[in-house]
């Protein structure tokens, strides 16, 4: 049996699927008032693989020039982010364990090809709170380690509906997306990868 780092929970199948597809209309709106952009590595300027937006009262961004941080609006549109969701607001309810709500909410698209490198979540100013990760469309391989990066990792597949819980001792824990598996749901019509990861920012 797969031993997740301490304070990493993996609920699969937490959503059925009637409830996926209302998230994805609901991303779909999401997306039409706050555009995917290509996020880009702070110093070097690369473009990272998966593209982004947000919603909630402060959006996860990055640039070139100011680095990884939370701001109240869209880097492209300059518009605020539009609303977290009551349907998400739920989940939160239901899985965090956190009395205040999450104020951001990172909508991550991978394209089949898409990945995202080893990281550890440490923007926010609230490190109490949990980090609570929807996963939509096709699996991913996703692979969590230790608080260092160099400590032992292990590989899970999160599949459309699982969730993952970052909280307490794990909260920290470096974690990445290694690969998509193409053709392994029929949720997105055009395939990819959708991640929802709702955040508490502010103490
Ligand atoms: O796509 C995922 O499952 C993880 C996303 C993630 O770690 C992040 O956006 O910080
Ligand atoms: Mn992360």
């Amino acid at each position: 049996m797969l031993q997740l780092p301490n304070g990493v929970r993996h609920g699969p199948d937490y959503l059925n699927r009637p409830r996926q597809e209302a998230l994805v209309e609901i991303i779909r709106a999401i997306v039409a008032e706050a555009p995917l952009y290509v996020p880009v590595m702070p110093g070097n300027g690369k473009p990272m693989s998966v593209r982004m937006t947000n919603c909630g009262s402060l959006g996860w961004v990055t640039d070139k020039e100011r680095g990884y941080r939370y701001q109240p609006t869209h880097p492209a549109t300059g518009r605020p982010w539009p609303e977290i969701p009551g349907e998400l607001l739920e989940i939160w309810n239901d899985v965090s364990g956190y009395d205040k709500p999450p104020e951001a909410c990172l909508v991550n698209f991978y394209s089949d090809d898409a990945r995202m490198g080893l990281h550890q979540d440490r923007d926010e100013k609230d490190l109490t709170a949990p980090v609570v990760s929807i996963s939509l469309g096709n699996t991913c391989l996703f692979r969590v380690g230790g608080l260092t990066r160099t400590d032992k990792t292990s590989s899970l597949r999160l599949s459309s509906g699982d969730v993952v819980i970052l909280g307490g001792e794990g909260r920290l824990c470096f974690h990445g997306v290694d690969r998509i598996y193409p053709a392994t749901s029929t949720l997105l019509k055009n395939g990819g990868r959708i991640n929802l990861t709702l955040r508490r920012v502010t103490p």
